[in-house]
């Protein structure tokens, strides 16, 4: 019988790539990689490591067949540096020996001249000195110029937000066998098993149909594995190529917090100005992205940003500029939210900064600035189905915010060395893929003689359940088990041209496409047992229910397993493939309007916290949730994605901290030195859900990976109020992460500490 993913990993009877058994005479590689940010190859010495025993051959950008790039959104990277590194640990050539172990040891003993070149880290030096990954793109909305004058409140300042590591399980790792004819076989651990296909096809010089990309799961991706599992990929997918024999690439816990892109850090400069009431009138807003060294998606996530500038508020005067920064870090690249969160971060600090010029809570702001149906987004989308006021209402009533407040007032009163804080946090996300063509899916679903069903899609799994969506959808719409539906690997051979798994639009892009191909043979089911149970029935007239047929809605003798033998012996097609694409979407990048989303995720959330003000550390005690998932097609796991993505987000707001040194060299490039939530961290989650029945996605459902990260931008809000609450004086510089050192320095920021 088939189960699920989460019951195989609790077995630990799931496989991964890592799991795959590997044929006799497997091979290793392991790349050669920059020791330096920025400069020119000067030489490379191979000697002492093609000699080394066990080193089968080393590989160059001389060895690639066909073109040495992998760039996706712009052709620039390269798969093997060839006269410049950007960045330390940007791949320079490939080890192959007989184990993993001399496939390290080897590189190490291959010896590059650089000519060092100037290197640039943050963001803003990039920006004055005009490296940029492409022009800087304007959302506009009414006239900020015209409306500062009828402000009552104008506040200006800066906000920033750090890097973060996917920590995904399961590092990056391939397979590549070589088969007949050229051909290539490749276990991947990508959220784009079609991305790697074309990328790898490129590279070695064949069509596309010659390679073949699976994946069966992945140990997680969260955004990490959409664009820079390729390099890895096109590495293995190389060296088996040219040696004819299968080779595995897999990094360690170290080396893929070194040589992967992150989260990109941010800076803006914002203006906001309100009214007395607190109603917002105009946002100004210039955001820098740290892009790393090379575009990998950073011109996508930039798009996000600009998209989330406004977040669940209606603003009528918006300006967002958006400048994509080149530094010579490692290409930064996706993350759950896919820059939305920084500028929801952003916009956050400034209506708190407002809010402490004008003696409010936040809150108050908050509250008076949520969108309405019929208010228009900066990009020209218009709410519709807005829950923004009513996710907010629903908050304060279903867990009375008000007397955890009062409450929270009293704990502080009573307590002069520790201090509570409760803020909260509204989210509005855009699902769709902001590249409109790659809002499209395909599903292939076979029937078997006997009865069971088979369904290949191209939603990669990589814990988010996704599997489990479309088995339920499979099994539903034939009124089946689900014991009886297998949701096969993704397969570049079984679906062409597959989107990332990514978006958050897994489910609802391969869910409509799987309900479309399961429909077209119901349709022919139906006909058929029209067709045997009266002359003058009509399809229209049969139902299944529970693996039965039913006419008229009167249960018949014929059962599922009957149908599918007699769909069978009368030649009944019982295999369908469907392809799916989202109506109504456009976008005109030269005006920056249009309709980019099929709809969009509201929430809020309420995040508690404790400051211990002797020793700076704290607690996140408690985030209740008031969140929108549609018609969930599973209550479980879209619990489970919210609470992954909450504590995700409070991670990248409090502990999580990206160090590099001087030269571009990560220092927190290990767990001990780069701190994540566990299971001590975590606070009690409470969540609500809101049923949206209207909602456009497959099956009534909603889209629910990414929009709860953004809950976890509550806590820094949370901590720097309770520091507040210990030193009055004390201005926060809204840049995050808000580390227990920055908090403790914060409580007793000299001249200003309450004790003085
Ligand atoms: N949940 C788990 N357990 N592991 C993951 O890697 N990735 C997140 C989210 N939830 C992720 C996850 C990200 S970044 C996205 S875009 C979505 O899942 C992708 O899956 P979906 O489109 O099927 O929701
Ligand atoms: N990836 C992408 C994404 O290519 N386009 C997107 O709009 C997106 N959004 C969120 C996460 N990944
Ligand atoms: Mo998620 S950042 O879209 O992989």
């Amino acid at each position: 019988m088939q189960v699920n993913d989460s019951e195989l990993h609790a077995q630990g009877a799931s496989t991964f790539t890592d799991d795959i058994p590997t044929p006799q005479g497997t091979l290793h590689a392991f790349p050669v990689v920059s020791t330096v940010a920025h400069g020119r190859i000067l030489n490379i010495k191979l000697d002492a490591a093609t000699a080394y025993p066990g080193v089968v051959r080393i590989l160059s950008a001389r060895d690639i067949p066909g073109i040495n790039n992998i760039g996706n959104i712009e052709a620039e990277e390269v798969l093997l540096a060839e006269q410049a590194v950007m960045y330390q640990g940007q791949p320079i050539a490939l080890v192959i020996a007989e184990t993993e172990t001399i496939a390290r040891q080897a590189a190490a003993l291959v010896e590059i001249g650089y000519q060092e070149l100037p290197a640039v880290f943050d963001a803003r030096t990039a920006h004055a000195q005009g490296l940029h990954i492409m022009p800087p793109r304007i959302f506009s909305l009414g006239d900020t110029d015209k409306a500062w004058q009828d402000c009552d409140y104008i506040v200006e300042g800066s906000a920033g937000s750090g890097a973060q590591e996917h920590v995904y399980l399961e590092t990056q790792t391939a397979l590549a066998y070589p088969l007949e004819n050229n051909g290539l076989k490749l276990f991947s651990a990508t959220q784009s098993p079609g991305l790697v296909q074309r990328a790898c096809a490129r590279v070695l010089n064949c069509p596309m149909h010659r390679v073949e990309v699976d994946v069966l799961r992945l140990g997680g991706g969260f955004g990490g594995k959409e664009e820079q599992a390729t390099l890895w990929a096109a590495l293995a997918a190389l060296g088996a190529v040219k040696t004819k024999k299968p080779v595995k690439i897999k990094l360690n816990r170290d080396e893929d917090m070194r040589l992967t892109g992150k989260r990109h850090p941010y800076d803006a400069d914002f203006k906001i100005g309100l009214d007395q009431c607190g109603k917002i009138l105009a946002y100004q807003v210039e955001f820098f992205q740290n892009a790393g060294a090379l575009a990998d998606l950073s011109p996508a996530i930039l798009e996000r940003t600009l998209f989330h500038t406004s977040n669940s508020y209606y603003i009528p005067n918006v300006r967002a500029t958006a400048n994509s920064c080149r530094t010579h870090l490692p290409p930064n690249t996706a993350f759950r939210g896919f820059g939305g969160p920084q500028a929801m971060f952003i916009l956050e600090s400034a209506i708190f900064k407002a809010a402490q010029a004008m003696h409010l809570d936040p809150a108050v702001i908050q509250q008076k600035n949520l969108l309405k149906d019929g208010d228009y987004f900066p990009y020209g989308m218009t709410a519709q189905q807005c829950m923004a006021e009513s996710s907010w209402q629903a908050l304060q009533s279903r867990y009375l915010i008000q007397d955890r407040q009062h409450a929270i007032d009293a704990y502080n009163a009573r307590h002069p060395l520790s201090k509570k804080a409760l803020a909260l946090m509204p989210i509005c996300f855009g699902i769709s893929f902001t590249a409109t063509f790659l809002n499209q899916a395909d599903a292939l679903v076979h029937i078997y003689t006997d009865g069971s069903v088979s369904v290949s899609m191209g939603a990669v799994e990589m814990g988010q359940g996704v599997k489990e969506k479309i088995r339920k959808i499979a099994a539903l719409t034939f009124a089946i088990d689900e014991a009886r539906v297998k949701v096969e690997s993704t397969n570049t051979t079984r679906i062409a041209n597959m989107s990332p798994t990514a978006a958050s639009v897994g489910a609802d892009l391969n869910g409509a496409a799987t309900l479309l191909a399961c429909t077209q043979i119901l349709q022919n089911l139906k006909t058929l047992a029209a067709k045997l149970l009266a002359d003058d029935a009509k399809p229209e007239h049969i139902t299944l229910k529970q693996e039965k047929v039913y006419l008229n809605g009167e249960a018949t003798d014929i059962e599922w397993g009957k149908l599918i033998s007699q769909a069978y012996l009368s030649r009944t097609p019982l295999s369908a493939h469907a392809h799916y694409a989202s109506p109504g979407l456009f976008f005109d990048r030269s005006r920056e309007q249009g309709k980019p989303f099929a709809y969009h995720v509201y929430g809020c959330a309420s995040v508690e916290v404790t400051v211990d003000c002797l020793r700076g550390i704290y607690s996140i005690d408690r985030v209740s949730i008031v969140h929108d998932a549609g018609k969930s097609l599973a209550p479980m796991i879209d619990r489970g994605q919210i609470e992954g993505g909450v504590v995700q987000g409070l991670g990248w707001m409090t502990m999580e901290e990206i160090i590099y040194d001087q030269q571009g060299r990560l220092k927190t490039d290990n767990l001990t030195r780069y701190k994540i939530p566990d299971f001590y961290f975590a606070p009690e989650i409470e969540i609500e859900f809101l049923a949206d029945e209207e909602s456009p996605a497959v099956m009534q459902s909603k889209a629910v990976g990414e929009p709860p990260f953004m809950y976890g931008i509550g806590a820094y809000f949370a901590l720097i109020k309770a520091i507040q609450a210990f030193n009055p004086n004390w201005q926060a510089d809204f840049c995050a992460p808000m580390t227990p050192e920055k908090v403790l320095s914060a409580l007793y920021e000299k001249n200003e500490s309450p004790f003085n």
